[in-house]
């Protein structure tokens, strides 16, 4: 028996604002999803939390601009995405939000722990305020000329062109992304700094410690920010949308009446308060997975996002649980990811290029998406999605290499075996070489998920999948039936067997369709567990004479119309 391992994972929470694109999905929560699949059949104990990230500048401006309000927005929002999760089969926990009150308590909290600590310090500083509009502009709300490399539509917090961080007041020729105003000043205002400098040799330690485990590129973005030295960083904005500023007694802290939390302050903290929401819709545990003297020491916590979050999750958060003095579990293995591009370039609603998550699930199964996402992940570099690349990757591996080898063997175990598996026969030379194929392919597969190289996890189920086709066309059960029963019987055998294997290895990228073939062939919930490498039986795993039935088409096959009808309507390779 392998021991039962405690498993904590959460990809990064997308943002309210609208469905989101393939690339985020590739990016953070499918991956999360198939790994935590993976180490479900594995029979450890897995807690999978995602949220939806509601609070901060991007989501006033899409409810302004949708003429809602923006507790009205982000109920409609949320509601979206979280079915567009359920859609795609994500198999979170919990899906929880950031703008619930186990959020709110929990980041006036973190905040009161940091203060007491002297991490926390208030200071007055010269922000962008619109005139006209009667307010202050924070992150968003302002845009302007990059001072970097000149792009002329940055915005407050970042430019999308050169991917600087930016500050609001750094943007030359500021105009207000709210009505267009450039009567702007720079005024005055309070906020809270959190003294991210005092933690600087605190987190250089628990990088150094904690990075061990850490990709590189993950370790790397760590070390750029703390080579940098790390600043005082203002964790307030003047909005009234999100986590109140209080006063110890829980009181409105004066003199931050309409001022709230910084969103990436709160929305890390959101892990935790939607683990809280889960153990209380649940009657489950949250310590155990967050509280270190409560049994969390002993919880793995891997942690799912894209490569422009690294940052957040290596330094700032860390700033904010280490900072606080209590015993918070921070992350052990973080996996990062870079972009899904479309075609080379940019996803992009107004313009028509690339397809969002609910748009997808209205073309075709959730299946054909995670096959090609995972099969595909952005994981050494950037990776482009292509309607002819998702074409082929549906019909050859999907539809030819495993829907063929399902397909074929279990019609022909119904037509010439009556649909029992064959009893009679003896192993011979093919049969060695396939039961050596599935001992090295599955060890492989089984080290590339331990080692979340999703990339590779799928290449080599295919692979597999391709040595089944392979072991067919050396043992010829159609063949020998004419002169050799017995012989035929052994083929059909092992493949059936198989066809269960190759389905339960399925289970974490096509969940769907391992479904259909295991419900298929009569394996019952409790056997569709991660198959040992070691196992000998494997290719004789399933009870001589079972009934089995032949499946329903597992995939069809994508027609090249279909693909041109789809570039035409949600863009291709040309402009
Ligand atoms: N919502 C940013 C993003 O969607 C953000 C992640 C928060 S993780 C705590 O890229
Ligand atoms: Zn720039």
């Amino acid at each position: 028996m392998t021991h039962t391992r405690r498993i904590l994972i959460t990809s990064a929470l997308p943002y309210i604002n609208g469905v989101k694109h393939l690339g985020n999905l590739a990016g953070s929560m499918l991956p999360a999803d198939v790994y935590a699949r993976v180490m479900r059949l594995k029979g450890h104990e897995v807690t999978y939390i995602c949220a939806t990230d509601e609070h901060g500048t991007p989501a006033e401006l899409a409810a302004q601009a949708a003429g809602q309000t923006v507790q009205q927005y982000c109920d409609e929002q949320y509601e979206i995405q979280r079915q567009a999760g359920e859609g795609f089969l994500l198999s979170y926990d919990w899906f929880g939000r950031t703008s619930r009150p186990a959020n709110h308590k929990l980041t006036q909290h973190f905040a009161q722990q940091l203060e007491k600590n002297g991490l926390i310090e208030s200071q007055t500083s010269k922000q962008v305020y619109a005139v006209d509009d009667g307010r202050f502009l924070p992150d968003r709300y302002v845009e302007g000329t990059c001072p970097h490399c000149g792009y002329e539509k940055a915005r407050g917090d970042q430019c999308d062109n050169c991917g600087r961080l930016l500050d609001p007041t750094d943007l030359k020729n500021p105009y207000s992304a709210v009505t267009g105003s450039r009567n702007i000043e720079v005024r005055d205002t309070e906020h809270l700094y959190l003294q991210q400098t005092g933690m600087q040799d605190t987190i250089r330690a628990w990088v150094n410690e904690k990075g061990k485990a850490w990709p590189s590129l993950a370790v790397s973005i760590a070390n750029k920010w703390l080579d940098e030295g790390l600043i005082a960083r203002s964790i307030t904005r003047d909005l009234s949308w999100g986590v109140k500023v209080t006063s110890a007694d829980g009181s409105p802290r004066p003199g931050f009446e309409n001022k709230v939390f910084y969103v990436w302050f709160d929305a890390p903290i959101g892990y935790i308060s939607a683990t809280q929401e889960w153990a209380e819709a649940t009657g489950n545990d949250w310590e155990k997975l967050w509280k270190r003297d409560k049994g969390a020491d002993k919880t793995e916590y891997v942690q799912f996002m894209g490569k422009d979050n690294v940052a957040f999750h290596t330094v700032s958060f860390p700033v904010t649980l280490l900072g606080s003095g209590e015993p918070w579990k921070t992350v052990d293995k973080l996996k990062a990811f870079n972009w899904v591009t479309w075609y080379g370039g940019k996803f992009s609603t107004s313009s028509k290029r690339g397809v969002f998550m609910d748009q997808a699930l209205s073309l075709l199964p959730a299946d054909y998406w995670r096959w090609y996402l995972i099969a595909n992940a952005p994981e050494g570099s950037d990776a482009a999605f292509t309607w002819e690349g998702f074409q082929a990757a549906v019909n050859s591996d999907l539809a030819n290499v495993l829907g063929n080898f399902v397909n074929r063997i279990t019609k022909y175990c119904a037509s010439k075996f009556d649909g029992k598996i064959p009893e009679s026969g003896t192993p011979g030379e093919a049969e060695a070489w396939m039961a050596n194929e599935l001992s090295t392919r599955l060890k492989a597969i089984d080290e590339y998920y331990e080692a979340m190289e999703f990339r590779k996890a799928a290449a080599e189920t295919r692979a597999l999948w391709a040595a089944g086709n392979e072991y067919l066309t050396k043992a010829e059960p159609w063949v020998k039936y004419k002169s050799d029963v017995d012989g035929a019987a052994v083929g059909v055998r092992a493949g059936i067997n198989l066809a269960a294997i190759f389905a339960i290895v399925a289970q974490p990228i096509i969940p769907d369709a391992a479904r259909k073939v295991l419900d298929a062939l009569g394996i019952p919930e409790g056997n569709r567990r991660w198959p040992t490498w070691n196992d000998e039986n494997l290719m004789d795993a399933m009870p001589r004479g079972a009934p089995i039935t032949p499946p329903e088409v597992l995939f069809q096959k994508i027609e090249d119309a279909q693909v041109a009808e789809w570039t035409e309507r949600f863009g291709g390779g040309k402009e």
